[in-house]
């Protein structure tokens, strides 16, 4: 087992709770310290009330565990961040800056920061986006994510942190909660699937957005962050793609598994947040570079997540 001691800031989020869980496998519970700014509903240990925007906590417990990485998860997403921008950027960049200031200080040796495919925005080409093209996204989530890769580029050229990063695609997984993105409804359409057999959905039948399930999103994460520095050759983020679908497919594919299972639309806000975003992603720089691919389509994951949701509400009752 590597000799790593890690902090995960946010760990009570729809990544952290499973991400922590991943990491205390291979790096051993006591090293893998889970933080965030609410207790967790279900007991974790070692975990530690932190608000990342109090950098003097964040060094305090730094210096508490001599933590060696961070895997900086606390952020708005982009459906919150549109309710209060100014309080999202200021946390998302902020959140940054304190981390990226402990590596520079050489406190720690290896940060993991996730930005999103909400770094690119309507001028950019919606299939097969491709690592450089245009980025003009018009949400503040976007845009705190796009400052926030030219940050991390930035403190690697210039101060040699070594910070990794990837685009994450919108999240599936039946573990834990969305926090408040536009690609929710994702999760919310299973779960409604299960317990009532109809979803109002609130994006339209028709948009396409780049989604994954969170085992290839975890093993991703954990292959970046594992890989020689020498084959981290982008210090921006990684674009990274999974599967492509919309609210009508995935219907579809539960349909397969629930028949009676219906689906309605009533669009929001939402709508124009996704409308803004790519349909699908390449991702041949992440593939080239440290050998990553997807390995759940829509079918594959859609049968995973009804069979361990049904098995999790069965053992609730
Ligand atoms: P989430 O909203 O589910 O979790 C965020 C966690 O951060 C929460 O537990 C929250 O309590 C905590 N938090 C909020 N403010 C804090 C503060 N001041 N100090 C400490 N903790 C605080 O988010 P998530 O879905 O787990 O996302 C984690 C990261 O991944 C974010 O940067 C997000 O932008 C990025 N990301 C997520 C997705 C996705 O689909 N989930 C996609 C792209 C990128
Ligand atoms: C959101 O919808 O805000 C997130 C994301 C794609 O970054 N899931």
């Amino acid at each position: 087992m590597q000799k790593e001691t890690i902090l995960i800031i946010g760990s009570n989020g729809q990544i952290g709770t499973e991400l922590a869980e991943e990491l205390k496998k291979i790096y051993g519970t006591e090293n893998v310290i889970c933080s965030d700014i609410k207790e967790p509903k279900n007991q974790v240990a070692p975990f530690e009330i932190l608000d990342i925007m109090d950098k003097n906590r964040m060094y305090f417990i730094l210096k508490k565990y001599n933590v060696t990485q961070v895997y900086l998860l606390a952020a708005m997403l982009s459906a919150t961040g549109e309710k209060n921008p100014k309080f999202a950027w200021e946390l998302n960049m902020q959140s940054l800056f304190n981390v990226l200031d402990a590596a520079k200080e050489k406190l720690i040796n290896k940060v993991y920061w996730p930005s999103s495919i909400a770094v690119f925005g309507p001028s950019t080409p919606k299939q097969n986006t491709p690592q450089y093209t245009i980025m003009e996204p018009n949400t503040i989530y976007g845009i705190s994510k796009q400052a926030g890769e030219r940050f991390c580029e930035y403190y690697f050229q210039k101060y040699r942190v070594d910070v990794r990063s990837i685009r994450y695609p919108g999240l599936i997984g039946w573990k834990s909660a969305p926090g408040g993105g536009t690609t929710d409804y994702a999760v919310h359409i299973y779960h409604e699937a299960l317990k009532n057999k109809s979803y109002a959905c609130f994006l339209n039948a028709e948009t396409t957005l780049p989604m994954m399930y969170m085992p290839d999103a975890l093993r991703a994460t954990i292959d970046l962050m594992q890989a020689d520095a020498d084959k981290v050759k982008i210090r921006s983020s990684y674009n990274i793609a999974g599967v492509s679908f919309n609210p009508e497919e995935i219907a579809a594919s539960i349909r397969k598994h629930i028949p009676e299972f219906t689906i309605s639309y009533q669009s929001d806000f939402r709508q124009s947040i996704a409308d803004s975003w790519p349909q699908s992603i390449n991702d041949n720089e992440a593939n080239e570079h440290w050998g990553w691919k997807a390995e759940f389509d829509l079918e594959k994951m859609t049968d995973d997540m009804l069979t361990n949701l049904n098995a999790s509400y069965i053992s609730k009752n």
